[in-house]
Parts: structure tokens; sequence; C-alpha cells
């Protein structure tokens, strides 16, 4: 898939407030939208139109917009966050999101975030975990499949999300956690599999063959540089502390 758009959100005065399981200690707010600005910044040098929504205070982790809708080019649809703090951020992203894409709701039950959805072509890898549950995965297929997409669950055993220990870097090759290695859904691909010292590193973010990642991680660095395709280091020291990373601060399409 080609990225043309990206939709971002400023992070608020109350990061600190989020969920997280990192003991990293408190971000910085002024530190995290720095680290937000270069991001930015990266997105627009890599040639995206980007929409950056103004800060939501009392939704502290809505900087994470990744979390709160899937699009691809026939639809989007807006998900179900499973933390319940966060389900209030679906009512601020839907009525932009509809703007570029016909927007479909997941109804009753179904509990669904964003990081666990990996989309690879026509394929979605969705992960099974503590935010998105079977029912999300199930009302999710049911929208998607008759446009020609596969839907695959995969459990999620450690991390927050599926897009926490595995995603696409390119040239048919994940990148993932040594856990994910042997699992069948992932078979058909080239794997760089990460180190557990730099497992955070498995958050890069693939776009149009440009791979940005954050920087600190040397031996993943050294596994993305043999793929041939230009690499964008960039620091995620604040973003991290609230288990963030580089997928979840915007949506693609
Ligand atoms: C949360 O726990 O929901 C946020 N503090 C972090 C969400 C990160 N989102 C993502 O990786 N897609």
């Amino acid at each position: 898939m080609y990225f043309t758009h990206a939709i971002t959100r400023l992070p608020a005065d109350s990061v600190a407030h989020g969920l997280t399981t990192a003991s990293l200690g408190a971000p910085d707010p002024a530190l995290t939208r720095q680290q937000f600005r270069e991001y930015i910044d990266i997105l627009l040098q890599l040639g995206l139109t980007v929409t950056t929504l103004p800060a939501l205070p009392d939704y502290p982790d809505a900087h994470f917009v990744e979390d709160v809708a899937v699009l691809m080019p026939e639809l989007a649809i807006i998900t179900n966050p499973g933390a319940p703090s966060r389900r209030g951020e679906i009512h601020s992203i839907a009525p932009l999101v509809s703007r570029f894409r016909h927007a479909v709701w997941l109804g009753e039950g179904a509990r669904m975030d964003g990081g666990d959805v990996l989309m690879v072509d026509k394929r979605f890898f969705i992960g099974l975990s503590s935010r998105t549950n079977e029912a999300g995965i199930s009302q999710f297929a049911a929208a998607v499949e008759k446009f020609g997409y596969s839907v695959q669950a995969v459990p999620v055993g450690a991390g927050l999300h599926l897009k926490s220990i595995v995603n696409y870097v390119g040239r048919n090759t994940l990148i993932l956690s040594e856990d994910t290695v042997n699992n069948p859904a992932f078979s058909g691909f080239a794997q760089i599999v990460l180190s557990p010292q730099e497992e955070y590193a498995g958050n890069t973010l693939w776009i149009n063959d440009t791979l940005i990642t954050p920087s600190g991680y040397p031996h993943t660095l050294r596994q993305l540089q043999a793929l041939g395709l230009p690499i964008i280091q960039t620091d995620t020291s604040e973003i991290r502390k609230m288990d963030g990373g580089l997928t979840c601060l915007s949506l693609r399409f």
C-alpha cells in the first residue's frame, strides 16, 4: 500500500496520566511534543500530507491515534478501544476519518485497538490481546472480507499489542520478537528476529519503502540495514515511557 496521508494528534500536557506498563518514569510533556514534532517532520519529508488534530487533555493517550481507527483504500473501521479510559477517543477522530473513507463502527461487545492490526497488502494479522477480543476480530473480518482481505487472529502473549512485537518492514520481511518467530501465520515471510534487549525496536514503521526506527537499538539497526532500504532514526524516549512507539503516533493511508 502506498501512503499519501497521515492523521496525527498533538500530545496533551496530561500525557503522564495515560496508561502504561513501562517502569521508565513519567514522560516530560515538552520533550514528548518535541519528539512528536520530529516525527511529523519525518512524515512530511517522506511526502505525506499530515493532518494534526488538537490535543485532548481529558484523554492522555489520545495522541496514539493508531488505536482508534484502521484505514484501507475501501473503508475505515472505527475501533472500540479495549481500555475503558480510551473509548471516548473515537468520537473525536471519526469525523475526520469519515472525510477520507466510508466509516464502519464496531458494534456491541467488540473490543479492538488498531495497534493489534497489522496489514500486509490484502492480509490482516490481528492480535488477540488484552485490548482486542474475538468479537472485535470477527466484526472486523465481516466488514473487510467482502473487499478481498483475509483476516488471521494471532494470540499476543507478551507485549501490549501485536505491533509492539511484529511489524512489516518491506521486501516481504517481518521484524518480530523471539516468541513470535515460530508462529505459522508468519511462515511465508523472511524474518528479522529481535533480541530480547532490543524488543522495543520491533515497533519500526515502514512508509513507502523507507523505515523509521527508534534510535538507540544498534543490533536491530544493523539487521534492518541489510534490507537495503533508507532508514531514518528518531528518539522516542518519552513516547516509550507510555508504552507507545512509532506506529501508534499516526494513521497512514
Ligand atoms: C495505551 O496503553 O493505550 C497507551 N498508553 C499506549 C498505546 C500505544 N499504542 C500502540 O502501540 N498502537
